[in-house]
């Protein structure tokens, strides 16, 4: 993998991750597949990832150093955060489990990360990210989840090629740090992660809900969660942010109420 990031920027596919999984054999390591339109973008568990043309980041990083798909998550997360404090660095996101970015109550990057192989025994992952960087209001309130944008967070309009670039960067440092050391890049996405030490609702795959406390994520990216006393693991599902996480402290009580919603800082 070269430090200097190789993008294949193309202007309409059905998913970069689609387009990347079909090219894995030809397309070397590190590269950086991104589209300025998806026709069939995607989510985790079939969901459809919404992003309207040229107003976004659709990217799919190739990865054929790492072949956990969680893992990939980590190293990908943290390069998008890293996008985004950069760009608004007077805002405040977090990580939250499994794959996504927030602001607040609200999603502003989700990740997909996918396992391949290749016809020649090589295998990987195609490492999908989706960042909402100028979508506007009236986009935003036609996804069904809560969600949000940089245009909307600070008013400002972006340089998506400009914005392109930066990424890439970040993506690949972060992807040669990990091949280095993984439990640094795993020790930092814990860090950052919002759900550790919050009370917080679970879903499953099929809906249902359960109220826990988040103890800790383990090595293969289960969720260490409590609840009446009885610990438990949780792999497959959503962390949902709620008003009252979000105002809780880190295995505390309520916050001081002049603290708003902001979270407080990672000290652990
Ligand atoms: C994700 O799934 O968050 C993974 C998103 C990955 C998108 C990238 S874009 C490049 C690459 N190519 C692809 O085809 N995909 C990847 P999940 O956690 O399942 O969240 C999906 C849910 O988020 C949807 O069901 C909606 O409720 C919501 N959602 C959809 N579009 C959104 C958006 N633009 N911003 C915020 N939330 C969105």
């Amino acid at each position: 993998m070269h430090s200097e990031p190789h993008i294949l920027e193309l202007e309409s596919v059905d998913s970069t991750n689609i387009y990347a999984k079909k090219h894995f054999d030809a397309l070397p390591d590190g590269t950086l597949v991104a589209a300025w339109e998806q026709t069939a973008g995607r989510g985790r568990l079939g969901r459809k990832w919404v992003s309207p043309p040229g107003r976004n980041l659709s990217v799919s990083l190739v990865m054929k150093n790492v072949e956990n798909p969680f893992y990939a998550t980590v190293v990908t997360s943290l390069g998008a955060l890293e996008l985004l404090e950069k760009n608004a660095p007077e805002l405040e996101f977090f990580l939250k489990w499994p794959n996504d970015i927030y602001h607040g109550e609200r999603k502003i990057s989700g990740v997909l990360c996918e396992f391949t192989q290749g016809k020649g025994g090589v295998k990987g992952v195609i490492a999908g990210v989706g960042i909402n960087i100028n979508l506007e209001h009236g986009e935003i309130d036609a996804i069904d989840r809560p969600a949000t944008s940089l245009k909307v967070l600070t008013g400002l309009h972006y340089d998506v090629k400009k914005l392109l670039r930066e990424l890439a960067d970040s993506l690949i440092r972060y992807y040669i740090i990990y091949s280095r050391s993984p439990e640094t890049v795993f020790a930092e996405w814990k860090r950052r992660n919002f759900v550790i030490g919050r009370r917080v609702e679970i879903e499953d795959a099929s809906g249902s809900v359960t109220r826990v406390l988040v103890r800790d994520i383990a090595d293969n990216g289960e969720l260490v969660a409590e609840r009446n006393g009885t610990t438990f693991r949780f792999s497959c599902g959503d962390v949902r942010i709620t008003r009252e996480s979000l105002d809780f402290q880190r295995l505390g009580g309520p916050r001081a109420a002049a603290s708003g919603n902001r979270m407080e800082n990672d000290e652990n």
